[in-house]
């Protein structure tokens, strides 16, 4: 078994575990840098090293286009081509399709885009997804998916499932013809749970998945401009349906307290750009909530950006960092972007803490209790 569950919290869903992948170790719960374009923006790996980053993510739809899953594949895998030896995880690409690129038409082929760099017609089946996946050597690949907008009625969103389904199925049978290796050093494929709002759907598609045996579940179609009950609602609607014993991995979420609440759901793994993409607008996450160093406030203040600063940060004043931001210097964008995700680490690390120490629900109310009380 690759995944292990090391403690699991009496009083709420949490767990912490261990999952074995074939570029290491990574500890539940877990947050995953995102590294789009095989670089997590402005930082270099030893950086993320420092941060403790234990596994990042990809896209295969970037990579795919540029510059290509081959050349990365004839160049040793996208581990050696970006230096990054500890795992990744790629995602499978018609999520980003769907978000990027102009033109785009389902059918039960795959998904046909306008390419949004240089306007070529292209398509994306579930099985070149998984090849694409495969060449980049990713530790973990996510199934192909169609994710439905936020409104979706419930006749759209069971025949959006119904197609995912029957593309899982392919991915199988890729799967199935095209990884000879077993055990914890071949490539592990997750499943996603879709079906929109619809607690049907949601339990429907997560047993269609488990059935099928994957190596863990992610629920997908989470935070796309639906309320956040609704959200906590499709996580609460899926996790029943699936294993104990698999990782779970909410895709694309959160802000941190967003990310104590599913850990407190039972969800094992996240990734986002906000701590990243945030930064590079200048909005920082401190134990107070996120504040914008760029504020006429921040213009004489000599204390660090966050009480909780890594020290290679903690050094700066707030004066300072905000004296970066308004004369363009690049090091501002890479001093927040650096502590959003040495916040973001930091904050799952702790709640692995406190999980093993009994006490993941206090913790977990500490934190948004101060986090959002100046909101
Ligand atoms: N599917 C895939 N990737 C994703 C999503 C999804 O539903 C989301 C939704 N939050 C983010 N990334 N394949």
């Amino acid at each position: 078994m690759s995944f292990t569950v090391l403690a699991a919290d009496p009083a709420s869903s949490a767990r912490r575990g261990e999952l074995v992948l074939p570029h290491g170790k990574v500890e539940t719960p877990i947050f995953m840098p995102v590294g789009t374009q095989g670089s997590v923006k402005t930082l270099h790996p030893t950086e993320l090293d420092l941060l403790g980053a234990q596994i990042i993510l990809g896209n295969t739809y970037h990579l795919w286009l540029r510059p290509g899953h081959e050349l990365i594949k004839e160049l040793g895998g996208l581990h050696d081509f970006t230096t990054w030896q500890k795992p990744i995880l790629t995602d499978s690409g018609g999520f980003q399709v769907w978000s990027l690129s102009k033109l785009r038409k389902i059918t039960e082929e795959g998904v046909h885009f306008q390419n949004h760099l240089d306007g070529s017609k292209m398509l994306l089946t579930p099985e070149l997804s998984m090849e694409i996946q495969a060449a980049l050597g990713s530790d973990i690949a996510m199934l192909f998916d169609e994710c439905p907008p936020y409104p979706c009625d419930e006749a759209y969103a069971a025949k959006s499932l119904a197609l995912t389904t029957r593309w899982a199925r392919r991915c199988k049978d890729w799967i199935t013809a095209n990884e000879p290796r077993s055990g914890t050093g071949r490539q592990h494929h997750f499943g996603i749970v879709q079906g929109s709002i619809y607690a049907n759907l949601r339990e429907q598609s997560a047993r269609e998945l488990v059935e099928m045996d994957f190596d863990g579940y992610a629920v997908g179609g989470v935070s796309v401009g639906e309320p956040e009950e609704e959200m906590f609602r499709a996580i609460d609607n899926a996790v029943p349906f699936l294993p104990q014993n698999k990782p779970r991995y909410a895709m694309g979420l959160g802000t941190p307290p967003q990310i104590l609440e599913m850990i407190g759901r039972g969800v094992d793994m996240f990734d986002c750009v906000m701590p990243t993409r945030i930064a590079r607008h200048g909005m920082a996450v401190t134990l107070d909530g996120p504040i914008n160093i760029k504020n006429l406030i921040h213009a004489k203040d000599p204390r660090p950006i966050c009480e909780s600063a890594h020290p290679h940060v903690a050094g700066f004043s707030r004066a300072y960092l905000r004296h970066l931001f308004r004369a363009g210097e690049i090091l501002g964008l890479r001093l927040l972007s650096f502590h959003n995700l040495h916040f973001y680490l930091r904050l799952v690390s702790e709640a692995r803490e406190a999980i093993s120490a009994g006490n993941f629900l206090d913790f977990k109310k500490n934190f948004i209790d101060r986090y959002t009380r100046n909101s």
